[in-house]
């Protein structure tokens, strides 16, 4: 009785037992989640005429495909399912814990029975805990080596505009002063808990203050902090203030988020897009423009962007509903997309779509826009395509586009018109007579 409570053999035992029940549980989850993925194939397979009710926002032929796909190989065997399941993590973590807890009475029995037996301590835990020090410095900077070769190269292609020079060049400068920081500060960090971890034989020496080294680490950072922000400060404002001359230059567009589309505007042979007000706003008239307005006279509303190489765009950007925002990635362009407040981006892209896809040898590659603001359920399909080509190109597109002040247009303004004099006039009489 006495050995049960000195090694507290009991409290090992629930362990174990605790164990076991957990691990049957996990599986028991496991196995009821497979049957429903199973159910759920099954159901999808019989019948397949089942789609959304709603309007599909953009191509959906490409989803629909995907997700057939999906079914079949989940008819076979989707195990995917119970990995996506948060009480399956749960589990996994409680068995973790109760793994490290066994192996900790583990070695507390060994530790004992050494004691009992008048041996020296089996393990020296400082010593244990200074090597794992060591052994995590080590792995975690190859995992920042990793992060960075495999990762890194992933991440970022060229800029294809010229602003977005200077924005890489920025980037660059950032990521090489961290990463030298953050390396450095964890050798010594990692390196220090290694070499003067605890031991009998040394004492700690008390080292409290030191005004040489509180003077480095704080003008050195604020040095660099301050170089960082001037150059972040001068490169945005060199980027989103534009001379007026080169406004004129550029290729003026209207871009308008709408949850879940982008709506796109050209300004037309007066290269100024026409007021617009929300109140205008009907079914045939979505963008609310104000067709009294002579400049809205020669817009045109396009499903794409297309924009000439070499040449300024400038995207007036807004919102008709809530916040979205305007993410061209491969151009460096991002702007928020505020409701009753535009806000403007002016870029020259590099190279045309054709260049791009030869450079990275993808013959299906397009610029697309995106949306970079979560807005709603549709936001991650909030996409549009962009297609940079040549001057030349680009007006022959150009002047194919409709007129969005059309012969419809016209006579549902008239036809208002007409009403709304008609109750003028109805008003007018009605004052006469009360006279
Ligand atoms: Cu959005």
């Amino acid at each position: 009785m006495g050995l049960i409570k000195k090694y507290n053999i009991k409290g090992f035992l629930s362990l174990v037992v605790l164990c076991l029940l957990l691990g049957s549980s996990i599986s028991l989850i496991a196995q009821t989640t497979d049957t429903a993925a199973a159910t759920k194939a099954d159901t999808a397979i019989a019948a397949p005429a089942a789609k959304p009710t709603s309007a599909p926002l953009i191509s959906t032929a490409v989803d629909t495909a995907k997700s057939a796909a999906a079914t079949v190989v989940g008819a076979e065997a989707d195990h995917s399912a119970v990995y996506k399941s948060a009480w399956f993590y749960v589990l996994l973590f409680l068995l973790l814990c109760v793994f490290i807890g066994i192996v900790g009475k583990i070695l507390k029995v060994y530790e004992l029975s050494r004691e009992m037996q008048g041996k020296k301590a089996g393990f020296d835990w400082q010593k244990v805990q200074g090597v794992l020090f060591a052994i995590a410095l080590v792995l975690g900077l190859y995992g920042v080596y990793w992060s960075y070769t495999v990762q890194g190269a992933m991440s970022v292609t060229e800029s294809a505009s010229v602003h977005g020079e200077g924005l890489d060049f920025m980037f660059m400068v950032t990521t090489i002063i961290t990463t030298i920081v953050f390396v450095l500060t964890h050798i010594f960090l990692f390196g220090f808990s290694f070499k003067y971890r605890g031991s009998v034989e040394r004492k700690a020496y008390f080292y409290p203050h030191n005004n040489a080294v509180e003077r480095i680490w704080t003008i050195v950072p604020a040095i660099a902090l301050t170089v960082l922000v001037l150059l972040g400060f001068f490169t945005w404002r060199g980027i989103t203030s534009p001379s007026e001359a080169e406004q004129k230059k550029a290729v003026l567009i209207e871009v308008r988020g709408e949850q879940f589309k982008w709506n796109i505007r050209y300004s037309g042979s007066d290269n100024q897009v026409g007021v617009s007000n929300y109140k205008l706003i009907t079914p045939t008239n979505g963008l609310g423009i104000d067709f009294k307005d002579r400049k809205s006279w020669d817009d045109k509303l396009a499903g794409e962007i297309v924009i000439p190489v070499n040449r300024p765009t400038r995207v007036m950007i807004g919102s008709k509903d809530v916040l979205h925002s305007f993410y061209i990635p491969d151009f460096r362009v991002q702007m928020n997309a505020v409701p009753g407040m535009p806000t403007f981006f002016q870029f020259t892209p590099k190279y045309t779509t054709a260049q791009m896809r030869e450079k990275l040898n993808d013959p299906k590659f397009d610029f697309v826009l995106l949306c970079a603001k979560i807005c709603g359920s549709g936001h991650y399909n909030m996409q549009s395509k962009v297609t940079v080509v040549s001057e030349a190109e680009y007006a022959a597109w150009e002047a194919k586009l409709p007129v969005m002040y059309n012969d419809d247009v016209k006579k549902e303004l008239q036809m208002a018109e007409a009403k709304a004099s008609g109750l003028n006039n109805k008003v007018a009489l009605n004052t006469n007579n009360n006279r």
